[in-house]
């Protein structure tokens, strides 16, 4: 308040307070013991680590709280257009270092610990992962929200809080297991629950028709209603003030309940199914592949959709009462197809319950709704069984059938009677199970969709997505991802930070990553080769302890560290990497003794998770593990090749991994990594990439140069061609004896593995795994062998990674999205 009793009253309570929390060694010490007393409930004299950890982190939270005050208090005042960032996946990992570095104030944290006898590090280390993601599109939503608070951007993330997050990979005989994250166990000093932040969420029931003003009103009447409740994770931008919310819901009972259920005399049982409420948002699906047509899904999907549009268009309300504004005001971006109930979701509450006209809100629906999409392969595409839906939410299958009867009218004027062309462009999907098809309804009601590179926007406009591009070729557009420099660079890697910041001049990159090009000016000075050596050295190191730590393996960090961590997939070829290892075991074991000390020592690293179901998936696993206990127990090989498999690969597997790698494979079959993000952070870290011509790797290309990295492998446009060629070719011969080693039992498990041979001999070879193996050797052996040996070249050509990778920031992606899609402005809080 600017003045009158509210001001008076506001400095009152100001003057209450000790003033804003303060930074100084002892204040944060004080503030660390009165959190161990107070909020963790031990003793001053006696904590440890653990505990530590929990203090620390509320003592940072209360500041990260301060901030987010302000900066919403800041947003009310000035009322921009706000943008929310709906996903169904968030996958942010550890988050007590980045607060604190993002707040300014890791060092003076380190100080007050040191001084009570603890180390920051150690303690952060204490911290498990929030892992309420899958993959790729999960942490493109966590660098986005870095990204949108750094940049003041008016923004919120809105999402679901699993109780459940990706399950934890235990590798037992070198089988993948999973294991439940149960991950708020310990308690979650991040987020603050809203108890008054919540709303009624409906499913099932009937819609009625009532008479209202003359005319008829639908009217949904429920048969179950759950309530969700905020939690609140501020996200604090780095060298700004602002801090925005990441707003997740979690389901609990309602207090509206149904009085027929109680009345039956089994209040037990009543109790009890009532509770079951919960278990909407009780775990994550662990399946990044396809979509599967489950209750349970559908319910979340609505769930968090339902509470996110009811909490934004009460913030709009609190200062706005003409709709008319609501396009000026409010921008949704759709993290995929998986929130796109909010469209029929926002159609009904403003026709049904804020009672505007079809066309009015059809108006407004076309002018706030935005999408980005992450895949390529149409299984990915969701449809929903029109029974299905129909059952659960269905006043909302009324929607979205009178959204298409107008859409295949406007079709039909368009492209007059083509029904195939009809039939392909509808929402409705006609066949033996009728379904939604989502991402029809996305494109027909969103202004605009997005790939997230640029050779993925191309197989969309030509593949995908034809028909709609014919039709509405200004929707789509191209917005290659990027990944953020705070965590992949500053948390994950502070010693190459803290060169790059030497040799610049500056540390201003960190908010400004094109400067990062300053680095080209340097790639062949020799002080620096030095230190950029040293510092990867010691990285390398630190990953030995690590492997060594979880899998016993003792590597040497002379070897090179070649590393391929991500989901497994096939067409990810985690295969073409092992058959490659195969491969250079058998020459390796064939050598003469004069030629095998020529041979450069090499650690292959692959890390990542099965989806549970994915058969061939987890067979991958188990032949990486078969492969590496022959080799890694073979006395004729010794340290000229290990192979370690990493197990439970996360967020915090990915800081401590990428920084010390000298080479990272990103090998898909052209055309089937939308964008892929993992190289963007090898890339940033000085790790040189062995790539195919794939996703954003065809843009890294144009800004780093062929020359700094090794190509292999057939181009986007080749593979129709080659896959017909592969159903009627032989395989290269040395492809095919790495494979029969593999079916001879060379590695035992020959039964096992017998499908997984037979996907590539008998099945056509689809990812084109014999195709590309030629390639992929010379790339590996001509290209990454021979520059290992020239350390100097070597040096110079991770120091132009670096230099090159400012592109692949989050923050240019977010200023794309921002300036192009979103229509806001930074609003910066100024003090
Ligand atoms: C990933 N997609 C892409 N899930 O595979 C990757 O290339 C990209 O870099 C990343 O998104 C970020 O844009 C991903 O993680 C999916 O694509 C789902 C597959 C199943 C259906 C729903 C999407």
């Amino acid at each position: 308040p600017e003045s009158g009793e509210g001001k008076a009253k506001a400095e009152r309570m100001f003057s209450l307070m000790d003033g804003f929390l303060k930074n100084d060694p002892i204040s944060l010490q004080k503030d660390i013991l009165d959190h161990v007393e107070y909020t963790v409930a031990r003793s001053r004299f006696s904590f440890d680590d653990f505990e530590a950890y929990q203090a620390l982190s509320h003592s940072v939270r209360d500041r990260l709280i301060e901030r987010w005050h302000d900066t919403h208090a800041y947003f009310k005042r000035k009322d921009p257009k706000r943008l929310y960032f709906l996903s169904l996946e968030f996958l942010m990992g550890r988050s007590l270092s980045n607060s604190a570095i993002n707040l300014g104030i890791r060092d003076q944290y380190a100080d007050a610990l040191n001084q009570l006898g603890f180390e920051f590090e150690v303690l952060a280390e204490q911290e498990g992962d929030a892992a309420q993601g899958n993959g790729g599109l999960a942490r493109f939503s966590a660098c986005h929200m870095d990204s949108l608070a750094t940049m003041d951007f008016p923004a919120w993330g809105y999402g679901l809080r699993y109780q459940y997050g990706l399950f934890r990979q235990v590798i037992l005989d070198g089988f993948q297991h999973e294991q439940p994250d149960y991950w708020l166990n310990f308690g979650n000093p991040w987020e603050t629950e809203r108890i008054p932040v919540s709303y009624a969420v409906k499913f099932y029931g009937t819609v009625e028709e009532k008479d209202f003003n003359g005319g008829k009103c639908k009217v949904w009447v429920p048969g179950e209603t759950v309530e969700a409740v905020a939690y609140d994770n501020p996200i604090p931008g780095y060298g700004t003030r602002n801090t925005i919310n990441l707003r997740l819901w979690s389901a609990k009972p309602s207090d509206l309940y149904d009085m027929e259920s109680y009345d039956t005399g089994d209040y037990i049982n009543a109790v009890i199914n009532r509770q079951k409420a919960e278990t909407i948002s009780s775990v994550l699906y662990p399946d990044d592949r396809s979509y599967q047509g489950k209750e349970l899904r559908l319910k979340q999907q609505y769930f968090f959709v339902s509470a996110s549009v009811q909490d934004i268009i009460r913030r709009f309300k609190d200062s706005h009462n003409d709709f008319n504004q609501f396009p000026e005001k409010v921008a949704l971006q759709l993290n995929d197809t998986h929130p796109s109930l909010a469209i029929p979701e926002v159609m009904r509450v403003l026709v049904d319950e804020e009672l505007l006209s079809w066309k009015q809100a059809w108006d407004i629906v076309c002018k706030i709704f935005s999408c980005t999409t992450h895949t390529v392969v149409p299984e990915g595409l969701e449809k929903i069984p029109v029974d299905l839906l129909g059952s659960v939410l269905p006043r909302h299958l009324q929607i979205i059938f009178d959204i298409n009867l107008s859409f295949v009218e406007e079709l039909k004027k368009h492209f007059g009677l083509d029904f195939n062309r009809l039939s392909r462009m509808s929402i409705v999907e006609e066949g033996a199970v009728k379904s939604i098809r989502m991402a029809n309804l996305s494109i027909v009601c969103c202004h605009t969709v997005n790939g997230v590179s640029r050779v993925h926007l191309d197989i969309l406009k030509t593949k995908v997505f034809k028909d709609f591009y014919e039709l509405w070729p200004q929707k789509f557009h191209y917005k290659t991802n990027g990944v953020t420099q705070r965590r992949w660079l500053v948390v994950s890697n502070p010693g190459l930070c803290g060169l790059i910041s030497k040799w610049l001049g500056t540390d201003a990159w960190i908010r400004d990553m094109d400067l990062l090009m300053g680095l080209r000016d340097h790639a062949v000075d020799a002080e620096l080769q030095q230190e950029w050596k040293m510092v990867r050295r010691i990285n390398k190191i630190r990953l030995a302890e690590f492997i060594e730590a979880m899998t016993g393996m003792k590597v040497s960090p002379d070897a090179m560290f070649d590393v391929q961590i991500k989901r497994i997939h096939e067409y990810k070829r985690q295969l073409l990497n092992i058959l490659g290892i195969i491969y250079r075991y058998d020459c390796i074991k064939n050598m003469k003794e004069s030629d095998r000390r020529k041979v450069v020592p090499r650690v292959c690293i692959i890390g990542g998770k099965a989806a549970p179901g994915y058969k061939m998936a987890k067979k991958i696993i188990k032949l990486c593990h078969a492969v590496g206990e022959t080799i890694n127990n073979d006395s004729d090989i010794g340290d000229l090749l290990k192979l370690v498999f990493i197990p439970d690969y996360n967020v915090s597997v990915a800081e401590l991994v990428i920084p010390g790698s000298d080479i990272s494979q990103h090998i898909s079959t052209a055309g089937h990594e939308a964008s892929g993000t993992g190289s963007m952070k090898f890339l940033m870290n000085g790790c040189l990439l062995l790539a195919t011509a794939d996703g954003a790797t065809i843009e890294i290309i144009e800004e780093i140069g062929e020359d700094n990295m090794f190509l292999f492998g057939a181009k986007v446009h080749e593979v129709p061609k080659l896959r017909e060629k592969a159903q009627n070719h032989g395989m290269p011969l040395q492809f095919a004896r790495a494979l029969k080693m593999v079916r001879d039992g060379y590695f035992d498990y020959e039964d096992y593995f017998k499908s997984l041979c037979d996907s590539i001999e008998g099945g056509g070879d689809f990812y084109l795994l014999g195709n590309d193996f030629a390639s992929y050797l010379e790339a590996q052996q001509a290209a990454a062998d021979k520059a290992f040996v020239d350390q100097e070249r070597w040096t110079k050509m991770s120091i132009l990674s670096t230099a090159g990778s400012g592109r692949f920031s989050s923050d240019r992606t977010v200023g794309e999205y921002a300036h192009q899609t979103w229509g806001i402005e930074p609003c910066r809080c100024p003090f």
